[in-house]
Protein backbone atom coordinates (compact mmCIF):
# COMPACT_ATOMS: atom_id res chain seq x y z
CA UNK A 1 0.00 0.00 0.00
CA UNK A 2 1.38 3.53 -1.14
CA UNK A 3 2.59 5.58 2.11
CA UNK A 4 1.19 9.01 2.32
CA UNK A 5 4.11 9.73 5.03
CA UNK A 6 6.57 9.28 1.12
CA UNK A 7 4.62 12.47 0.19
CA UNK A 8 7.73 14.65 -0.72
CA UNK A 9 7.29 18.24 -0.84
CA UNK A 10 9.78 20.96 -1.06
CA UNK A 11 9.63 23.67 2.14
CA UNK A 12 6.49 25.88 1.72
CA UNK A 13 6.86 29.56 0.43
CA UNK A 14 8.17 30.92 3.93
CA UNK A 15 6.23 34.24 3.46
CA UNK A 16 2.56 32.18 3.07
CA UNK A 17 3.57 30.19 5.90
CA UNK A 18 4.45 33.23 8.12
CA UNK A 19 1.18 34.99 6.72
CA UNK A 20 -0.59 31.65 7.68
CA UNK A 21 0.94 31.58 11.04
CA UNK A 22 -0.43 35.20 11.79
CA UNK A 23 -3.95 34.64 10.83
CA UNK A 24 -3.84 31.44 13.19
CA UNK A 25 -2.10 33.23 15.88
CA UNK A 26 -4.40 36.35 16.00
CA UNK A 27 -7.30 34.13 15.40
CA UNK A 28 -10.01 34.36 18.67
CA UNK A 29 -12.25 31.94 17.30
CA UNK A 30 -10.74 28.99 15.78
CA UNK A 31 -12.36 26.17 13.93
CA UNK A 32 -9.84 23.43 12.90
CA UNK A 33 -11.32 20.94 10.78
CA UNK A 34 -9.55 17.95 9.83
CA UNK A 35 -10.07 14.73 7.58
CA UNK A 36 -7.75 11.71 7.16
CA UNK A 37 -4.59 13.08 5.80
CA UNK A 38 -4.00 14.38 9.20
CA UNK A 39 -3.61 10.62 10.18
CA UNK A 40 -1.68 9.81 7.23
CA UNK A 41 1.69 10.39 9.38
CA UNK A 42 0.53 7.98 11.96
CA UNK A 43 -0.29 5.30 9.61
CA UNK A 44 -3.88 5.20 8.89
CA UNK A 45 -4.99 4.52 5.85
CA UNK A 46 -6.40 7.42 3.77
CA UNK A 47 -9.65 6.88 1.87
CA UNK A 48 -9.23 8.06 -1.82
CA UNK A 49 -5.38 8.81 -1.74
CA UNK A 50 -2.55 6.39 -3.26
CA UNK A 51 -3.15 3.02 -1.41
CA UNK A 52 -6.33 4.15 -0.06
CA UNK A 53 -8.94 2.47 1.83
CA UNK A 54 -11.67 2.45 -1.04
CA UNK A 55 -9.12 1.74 -3.58
CA UNK A 56 -9.85 -1.52 -4.97
CA UNK A 57 -12.74 -2.13 -2.51
CA UNK A 58 -16.43 -0.86 -2.95
CA UNK A 59 -17.30 1.79 -0.52
CA UNK A 60 -21.16 0.78 -1.66
CA UNK A 61 -20.22 -2.48 -0.25
CA UNK A 62 -18.38 -1.91 3.04
CA UNK A 63 -19.90 1.16 4.27
CA UNK A 64 -23.60 1.38 3.67
CA UNK A 65 -26.62 0.11 5.72
CA UNK A 66 -27.35 -2.03 2.72
CA UNK A 67 -23.27 -3.57 2.37
CA UNK A 68 -23.94 -4.45 6.18
CA UNK A 69 -27.74 -6.32 5.84
CA UNK A 70 -25.99 -8.08 2.39
CA UNK A 71 -22.72 -9.15 4.22
CA UNK A 72 -22.36 -8.00 8.12
CA UNK A 73 -19.54 -10.64 8.17
CA UNK A 74 -17.72 -8.89 5.58
CA UNK A 75 -18.18 -5.35 6.63
CA UNK A 76 -17.53 -6.68 10.74
CA UNK A 77 -14.28 -8.34 9.05
CA UNK A 78 -13.34 -5.04 7.36
CA UNK A 79 -13.75 -3.04 10.37
CA UNK A 80 -11.79 -5.40 12.82
CA UNK A 81 -9.11 -5.29 10.62
CA UNK A 82 -8.97 -1.23 10.70
CA UNK A 83 -9.60 -1.41 14.52
CA UNK A 84 -6.86 -3.60 14.65
CA UNK A 85 -4.62 -1.43 12.43
CA UNK A 86 -5.58 2.18 14.02
CA UNK A 87 -4.79 0.24 17.54
CA UNK A 88 -1.36 0.35 16.65
CA UNK A 89 -1.57 3.64 15.42
CA UNK A 90 -0.43 6.75 17.53
CA UNK A 91 -1.51 10.77 17.27
CA UNK A 92 1.25 12.06 15.29
CA UNK A 93 2.63 16.01 15.14
CA UNK A 94 -0.36 17.68 13.99
CA UNK A 95 -2.48 15.80 16.13
CA UNK A 96 -0.89 17.03 19.27
CA UNK A 97 0.23 19.99 18.02
CA UNK A 98 -3.92 20.93 17.58
CA UNK A 99 -4.12 19.33 20.49
CA UNK A 100 -2.05 21.99 22.61
CA UNK A 101 -3.42 24.86 20.60
CA UNK A 102 -7.52 23.77 21.72
CA UNK A 103 -6.38 23.31 25.22
CA UNK A 104 -4.34 26.59 25.56
CA UNK A 105 -7.13 28.60 23.56
CA UNK A 106 -10.74 27.27 24.58
CA UNK A 107 -12.15 29.47 22.03
CA UNK A 108 -10.35 26.71 19.40
CA UNK A 109 -13.05 24.59 18.50
CA UNK A 110 -11.97 21.10 16.30
CA UNK A 111 -14.14 18.99 14.29
CA UNK A 112 -13.26 15.99 12.33
CA UNK A 113 -14.47 13.53 9.60
CA UNK A 114 -12.13 10.84 11.00
CA UNK A 115 -12.93 7.79 13.28
CA UNK A 116 -9.56 6.87 14.27
CA UNK A 117 -9.94 8.95 17.76
CA UNK A 118 -6.22 10.34 17.27
CA UNK A 119 -7.74 13.58 18.07
CA UNK A 120 -9.28 12.45 21.09
CA UNK A 121 -6.24 10.54 21.99
CA UNK A 122 -4.07 13.40 21.85
CA UNK A 123 -6.22 15.56 23.82
CA UNK A 124 -6.12 13.04 26.28
CA UNK A 125 -2.72 13.18 26.73
CA UNK A 126 -2.07 17.54 26.03
CA UNK A 127 -4.95 17.31 29.11
CA UNK A 128 -2.83 15.18 31.27
CA UNK A 129 0.35 16.98 30.58
CA UNK A 130 -1.55 20.18 31.76
CA UNK A 131 -3.21 19.16 34.65
CA UNK A 132 -6.42 19.49 32.99
CA UNK A 133 -9.84 18.48 34.77
CA UNK A 134 -10.18 16.87 31.27
CA UNK A 135 -9.56 17.03 27.59
CA UNK A 136 -11.11 19.35 25.29
CA UNK A 137 -13.33 17.98 23.33
CA UNK A 138 -14.07 16.79 19.83
CA UNK A 139 -16.98 17.11 17.09
CA UNK A 140 -16.48 13.30 15.16
CA UNK A 141 -18.74 13.70 12.47
CA UNK A 142 -18.63 10.42 10.99
CA UNK A 143 -18.38 8.62 14.46
CA UNK A 144 -15.92 6.24 15.94
CA UNK A 145 -14.18 3.49 14.67
CA UNK A 146 -14.21 1.62 18.51
CA UNK A 147 -17.62 2.44 18.96
CA UNK A 148 -20.27 -0.44 18.60
CA UNK A 149 -24.18 0.21 18.38
CA UNK A 150 -26.98 -2.01 17.95
CA UNK A 151 -28.49 -1.72 14.22
CA UNK A 152 -31.74 -0.60 15.78
CA UNK A 153 -30.02 2.25 16.67
CA UNK A 154 -31.28 2.57 20.47
CA UNK A 155 -29.39 0.26 22.60
CA UNK A 156 -25.52 0.96 23.20
CA UNK A 157 -22.86 -1.79 23.10
CA UNK A 158 -20.00 -1.76 25.11
CA UNK A 159 -16.78 0.10 22.69
CA UNK A 160 -13.98 -1.12 22.03
CA UNK A 161 -15.85 -5.26 21.93
CA UNK A 162 -13.38 -7.82 20.27
CA UNK A 163 -15.28 -8.77 17.36
CA UNK A 164 -15.01 -12.45 15.84
CA UNK A 165 -16.09 -11.68 12.51
CA UNK A 166 -15.11 -15.40 11.38
CA UNK A 167 -18.63 -16.48 10.74
CA UNK A 168 -22.35 -14.96 11.07
CA UNK A 169 -22.44 -17.04 14.29
CA UNK A 170 -19.90 -15.03 16.11
CA UNK A 171 -20.77 -11.79 15.48
CA UNK A 172 -21.71 -9.47 18.41
CA UNK A 173 -25.20 -8.83 18.98
CA UNK A 174 -27.14 -6.62 21.26
CA UNK A 175 -27.34 -7.99 24.76
CA UNK A 176 -31.34 -6.06 24.90
CA UNK A 177 -32.72 -7.30 21.65
CA UNK A 178 -30.61 -9.66 20.60
CA UNK A 179 -30.32 -7.71 17.41
CA UNK A 180 -26.68 -7.48 15.53
CA UNK A 181 -23.90 -4.93 16.44
CA UNK A 182 -22.55 -2.93 13.98
CA UNK A 183 -20.04 -0.32 14.14
CA UNK A 184 -20.53 3.20 15.68
CA UNK A 185 -19.46 5.03 12.38
CA UNK A 186 -21.79 6.92 10.00
CA UNK A 187 -22.30 5.24 6.74
CA UNK A 188 -22.78 6.78 3.07
CA UNK A 189 -26.51 7.16 3.28
CA UNK A 190 -26.80 7.99 6.77
CA UNK A 191 -27.78 11.17 8.87
CA UNK A 192 -25.01 12.68 10.60
CA UNK A 193 -25.99 13.11 14.59
CA UNK A 194 -27.58 16.28 14.60
CA UNK A 195 -26.06 17.74 17.48
CA UNK A 196 -22.44 17.13 15.71
CA UNK A 197 -23.90 18.98 12.58
CA UNK A 198 -25.30 21.61 14.77
CA UNK A 199 -21.84 22.26 16.50
CA UNK A 200 -19.71 21.57 13.38
CA UNK A 201 -21.52 24.72 11.12
CA UNK A 202 -22.15 26.66 14.51
CA UNK A 203 -18.12 27.14 14.99
CA UNK A 204 -17.96 27.35 11.33
CA UNK A 205 -20.36 30.34 11.47
CA UNK A 206 -18.75 31.90 14.38
CA UNK A 207 -14.84 31.28 13.11
CA UNK A 208 -12.88 34.23 12.35
CA UNK A 209 -10.23 31.57 11.41
CA UNK A 210 -10.32 27.93 9.97
CA UNK A 211 -7.65 25.67 9.73
CA UNK A 212 -8.18 22.71 7.09
CA UNK A 213 -6.17 19.62 7.26
CA UNK A 214 -5.61 16.87 5.38
CA UNK A 215 -9.03 16.29 3.55
CA UNK A 216 -10.34 16.08 -0.17
CA UNK A 217 -13.48 17.81 0.51
CA UNK A 218 -15.98 15.44 -1.35
CA UNK A 219 -17.96 14.41 1.48
CA UNK A 220 -20.90 15.97 2.24
CA UNK A 221 -22.22 17.30 4.47
CA UNK A 222 -19.27 17.68 6.94
CA UNK A 223 -17.46 19.34 3.33
CA UNK A 224 -19.54 22.02 3.87
CA UNK A 225 -18.34 22.79 7.52
CA UNK A 226 -14.84 24.90 6.16
CA UNK A 227 -16.73 26.41 3.24
CA UNK A 228 -18.75 28.07 5.30
CA UNK A 229 -16.44 29.02 7.22
CA UNK A 230 -14.86 30.69 4.53
CA UNK A 231 -18.18 32.40 3.54
CA UNK A 232 -19.06 33.52 7.14
CA UNK A 233 -15.75 35.45 6.79
CA UNK A 234 -13.43 33.52 8.09
CA UNK A 235 -9.38 33.55 7.49
CA UNK A 236 -9.02 29.82 5.51
CA UNK A 237 -5.94 28.30 5.79
CA UNK A 238 -5.64 25.27 3.85
CA UNK A 239 -2.85 21.85 4.71
CA UNK A 240 -2.87 19.31 2.26
CA UNK A 241 -0.10 17.05 0.11
CA UNK A 242 -2.38 18.70 -2.85
CA UNK A 243 -4.73 21.14 -4.31
CA UNK A 244 -8.79 19.87 -3.02
CA UNK A 245 -12.01 21.83 -3.75
CA UNK A 246 -10.85 23.99 -0.62
CA UNK A 247 -7.95 25.55 -2.32
CA UNK A 248 -9.90 28.03 -4.29
CA UNK A 249 -11.32 29.44 -1.35
CA UNK A 250 -8.31 29.41 0.90
CA UNK A 251 -7.08 32.86 1.88
CA UNK A 252 -3.41 30.60 2.26
CA UNK A 253 -3.18 27.39 1.13
CA UNK A 254 -0.04 24.90 2.07
CA UNK A 255 1.01 22.04 0.06
CA UNK A 256 2.81 19.41 2.15
CA UNK A 257 2.14 16.74 5.08
CA UNK A 258 0.28 18.08 8.21
CA UNK A 259 2.71 16.64 10.48
CA UNK A 260 5.50 19.13 9.47
CA UNK A 261 2.65 21.70 8.37
CA UNK A 262 0.75 21.92 11.42
CA UNK A 263 2.83 22.16 14.38
CA UNK A 264 4.95 24.72 11.84
CA UNK A 265 1.93 27.10 11.77
CA UNK A 266 0.71 26.93 15.55
CA UNK A 267 3.10 25.96 17.89
CA UNK A 268 4.60 28.94 19.55
C1 LIG B 1 -25.79 11.95 4.23
C2 LIG B 1 -17.60 5.86 6.93
C3 LIG B 1 -28.13 12.26 4.17
C4 LIG B 1 -16.92 5.80 8.21
C5 LIG B 1 -17.60 7.76 5.50
C6 LIG B 1 -24.58 16.41 -0.80
C7 LIG B 1 -25.14 16.69 0.45
C8 LIG B 1 -25.37 15.68 1.37
C9 LIG B 1 -25.01 14.34 1.06
C10 LIG B 1 -24.45 14.06 -0.17
C11 LIG B 1 -24.24 15.09 -1.08
N1 LIG B 1 -23.70 14.51 -2.19
C12 LIG B 1 -23.55 13.19 -1.99
C13 LIG B 1 -23.99 12.88 -0.77
C14 LIG B 1 -23.98 11.54 -0.21
C15 LIG B 1 -22.69 11.21 0.53
C16 LIG B 1 -21.46 11.81 -0.07
O1 LIG B 1 -21.01 12.88 0.34
N2 LIG B 1 -20.89 11.12 -1.05
C17 LIG B 1 -19.68 11.62 -1.68
C18 LIG B 1 -18.66 10.49 -1.80
C19 LIG B 1 -20.06 12.21 -3.01
N3 LIG B 1 -22.81 11.65 1.91
C20 LIG B 1 -23.41 10.83 2.79
O2 LIG B 1 -23.92 9.76 2.50
C21 LIG B 1 -23.47 11.32 4.23
N4 LIG B 1 -24.82 11.18 4.71
O3 LIG B 1 -25.61 12.86 3.49
O4 LIG B 1 -27.01 11.55 4.69
C22 LIG B 1 -29.30 11.85 4.98
C23 LIG B 1 -30.00 12.82 5.65
C24 LIG B 1 -31.11 12.44 6.40
C25 LIG B 1 -31.46 11.09 6.51
C26 LIG B 1 -30.71 10.12 5.86
C27 LIG B 1 -29.61 10.49 5.07
C28 LIG B 1 -22.59 10.43 5.11
C29 LIG B 1 -21.14 10.66 4.80
C30 LIG B 1 -20.26 9.80 5.74
C31 LIG B 1 -19.79 8.62 4.99
N5 LIG B 1 -18.85 7.87 5.80
N6 LIG B 1 -16.89 6.80 6.05
C32 LIG B 1 -15.68 4.98 7.99
O5 LIG B 1 -15.79 3.76 7.78
O6 LIG B 1 -14.62 5.62 8.03
S1 LIG B 1 -16.87 8.81 4.38
C33 LIG B 1 -15.17 8.76 4.37
O7 LIG B 1 -14.79 9.95 3.64
C34 LIG B 1 -14.49 8.90 5.71
O8 LIG B 1 -15.38 8.98 6.80
C35 LIG B 1 -13.73 10.23 5.60
O9 LIG B 1 -13.75 10.88 6.81
C36 LIG B 1 -14.51 10.95 4.59
C37 LIG B 1 -13.80 12.12 3.94
O10 LIG B 1 -12.58 11.68 3.39
P1 LIG B 1 -11.25 12.49 3.80
O11 LIG B 1 -11.15 12.52 5.27
O12 LIG B 1 -11.24 13.79 3.09
O13 LIG B 1 -10.13 11.51 3.27
P2 LIG B 1 -9.60 11.32 1.76
O14 LIG B 1 -8.82 10.07 1.73
O15 LIG B 1 -10.73 11.53 0.81
O16 LIG B 1 -8.61 12.57 1.55
C38 LIG B 1 -7.39 12.64 2.29
C39 LIG B 1 -6.76 13.97 1.95
O17 LIG B 1 -5.56 14.10 2.72
C40 LIG B 1 -6.34 14.10 0.50
O18 LIG B 1 -6.71 15.39 0.04
C41 LIG B 1 -4.81 13.97 0.52
O19 LIG B 1 -4.19 14.78 -0.45
C42 LIG B 1 -4.48 14.49 1.89
N7 LIG B 1 -3.27 13.94 2.51
C43 LIG B 1 -2.83 12.65 2.47
N8 LIG B 1 -1.72 12.53 3.23
C44 LIG B 1 -1.48 13.76 3.77
C45 LIG B 1 -2.46 14.66 3.31
N9 LIG B 1 -2.50 15.95 3.68
C46 LIG B 1 -1.53 16.38 4.52
N10 LIG B 1 -0.56 15.58 5.01
C47 LIG B 1 -0.50 14.27 4.65
N11 LIG B 1 0.48 13.48 5.14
Amino acid sequence: MADDRAIAHPPPDARALARARALLAEARRLLVFTGAGVSAESGVPTFRGAGGLWNGVRAEALATPGGFARDPRLVWEWYAWRRALVARCAPNAAHRAIARRAAARPDTVVVTQNVDGLHERAAAVVAAERGDAAPRPVVALHGRLFATRCVRGDHEAPDDLVVDAGSLATLPRCPRCGSLLRPGVVWFGEALDPADLEAAFAAAERADACLVVGTSAVVHPAASVASTAARAGAALVEVNAEATPLSALATVTLRGAAGTLVPALLDD
